[in-house]
């Protein structure tokens, strides 16, 4: 999907376990990646998109013992789950990576071989708490005891006592360097929030880190120590550099895409990526990723969203029920990202019947229909433009730079916000000038009038691709916009006054079950 051309960017979602059944938590990060990687490939970027599934560890070698199955058969078979997940929401990934292929244990040996040749790995013996539901360890200070006796993590998963030999991996020597990094590079970890948090963490010192297991075998083996596999993280997080050609470091991909510009992930595993990650691979002596973004977490009607609790939301039922440009549109748009954010039925409806039905596709439809009467259905021909044209057209052109901006600081929801700024201006505009009124008595300025609308809506649906691609596509076709031109290269390029029309339809219908709206 990539072209040749252009200013390469990188950017991956998280992989995720494969033995989940796919949630809201998943189909948030990747369709936040989505729109990103979305809008800048029609910026003329050469994207690079990466997601897929983390097949080893633990939880997913019991996983597969409890289904009666070899854990290769068992996640060859789940791993179909999120390649059905990233059809059913059309996402736009260049590369769907499995931690099992051949390219990524290659990878994570030769990081692993660097690591131990620069003496960042050590031989010793690992005794201390372990969640097997987290992948992770935790001190002792970190657990609380529940009402039954059973320790957990501040996750809220049950911890285990492990003690078993294990390699370790030097972090405690990358506290100053790891500080260092992060006040060079002060948009490193976004927001600032998780910035701070990150920073305080290594501030309060940091633990040299089991990176190899001997109790079960679901992994990839330790070069030369038949007896180890790698840590689940430090073998999924190679997972970036795998898919761009390590231990190639020398390969065109890895060339043009490493270091990547943006590692997406959730609030809950910014730690691995913020502190382990940068420091395995400066230890390697590979450049850390340029920027990682922790975002918010989902609620449903203000609840934590588990499985026992059954509110689980299902991101194949709800873009089946609201429409997948709806619910992108919704996730981006209803909480600043970055931020926790509550999903409810009333919520969505709410931004599909307001936003989506009354502002922009009111707008749209007024306007094509208007034109599909008065103008024999062929893009007007427009007069001499007046002040309140030229402001409106102003305002629209301008938003090309708010989004870039906005868009280059994962800020979606104010992307989303300056975008409904114009649509709301182009609405007012349509109420003053009532080209309604014009028909008979200057038919001329209506021309005018509807031409600087379709204009305007040109501009919103090119812009607007990549939240909602699908619509916009078909909105796009309804104004003449020829297939070739809907890069953001061609923003301005007027429409051809004459071109031909299809018969207008509207592309954002009412949600009409209202009186099932409970929330
Ligand atoms: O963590 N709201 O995989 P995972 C928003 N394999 N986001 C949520 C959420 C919610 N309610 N619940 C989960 C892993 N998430 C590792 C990653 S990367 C080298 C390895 C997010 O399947 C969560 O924050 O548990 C995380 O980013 C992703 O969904 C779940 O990933």
């Amino acid at each position: 999907m990539s072209g040749s051309e252009g200013k390469p960017y990188y950017i991956t979602t998280p992989i995720y376990y494969v033995n989940d059944d796919p949630h809201i938590g998943h189909a948030y990060t990747t369709i936040a990646c989505d729109v990103l990687a979305r809008f800048m490939r029609l910026d003329g970027y050469r994207v690079r998109f990466l997601t897929g599934t983390d097949d080893h560890g633990q939880k997913v070698e019991k996983s597969a013992l409890a289904a009666g199955m070899e854990p290769q058969a068992f996640t060859d078979r789940v791993s179909e789950n999120f390649r059905r997940l990233s059809q059913a929401m059309g996402y736009s990934n260049d590369d769907f990576i499995r931690t099992t292929e051949p390219r990524h244990k290659r990878a994570c040996q030769a990081l692993w071989a660097k690591l131990k040749a620069a003496d960042e790995i050590y031989l010793g013996s690992y005794a201390g708490w372990y969640a097997v539901r987290d992948e992770a360890f935790y001190t002792e200070t970190e657990l609380t005891k529940q009402a039954d006796g059973t320790l957990v993590a501040s996750s809220g998963a049950p911890v285990e006592w492990v003690e078993e030999p294990s390699y370790f991996f030097r972090l405690s020597a990358w506290q100053d360097r790891l500080l260092a990094f992060y006040e060079a590079n002060p948009h490193f970890i976004v927001p600032d929030t998780r910035r701070n948090e990150v920073i305080s963490f290594v501030q309060g010192g940091l633990k040299d880190l089991s990176v190899s297991r001997t109790t079960f075998h679901w992994g990839v083996p330790v070069p030369d120590d038949a007896d180890h596999i790698m840590y689940v993280w430090l073998d999924a997080l190679t997972n970036y550099i795998t898919a761009v050609g390590y231990p190639e470091e020398a390969s065109e991909d890895f060339t043009t895409f490493w270091p990547a510009d943006l590692h997406m992930v959730g609030k809950d595993i910014l730690r691995f990526h913020a502190v382990y990650w940068p420091a395995f691979l400066m230890a390697a002596g590979v450049p850390p990723p340029k920027r990682i973004f922790a975002h918010g977490w989902w609620t449903k009607e203000g609840q934590k969203i588990s499985k026992s609790l059954g509110n689980v939301i299902d991101p194949f039922e709800i873009t089946e029920k609201y429409g997948l440009d709806q619910v992108r549109y919704f996730l981006l748009r209803e909480v600043p990202f970055g931020n926790d954010g509550d999903f409810s039925h009333g919520a969505v409806v709410g931004r599909i019947n307001n936003d989506l039905a009354n502002d922009f596709g009111n707008l749209a439809q007024r306007v094509l229909s208007m034109v599909a009467k008065n103008c024999g259905g062929k893009v007007p021909e427009p007069g001499e433009l007046a002040a309140a044209d030229e402001a409106l057209l102003g305002q629209a052109r301008g938003l090309a730079v708010r989004l870039r901006e906005t868009y280059g600081e994962q800020a979606f929801h104010r992307a989303l916000e300056a975008t409904w700024e114009v649509i709301g201006a182009a609405n007012r505009y349509v109420d003053e000038q009532a080209p309604w009124a014009l028909r008979k008595s200057d038919p001329a300025r209506m021309a005018t009038v509807l031409y600087v609308v379709m204009e305007t809506v040109r501009y919103l649906a090119l812009l607007s691709q990549p939240v909602m691609p699908e619509t916009m596509n078909r909105l796009l076709d309804q104004l003449g916009q020829p297939d070739g031109q809907r890069s953001f290269a061609t923003l301005d390029q007027a429409l051809v006054p004459g071109t031909e029309l299809p018969p207008p339809q509207g592309v954002f219908p009412r949600y009409q079950d209202e009186a099932a709206v409970t929330s």
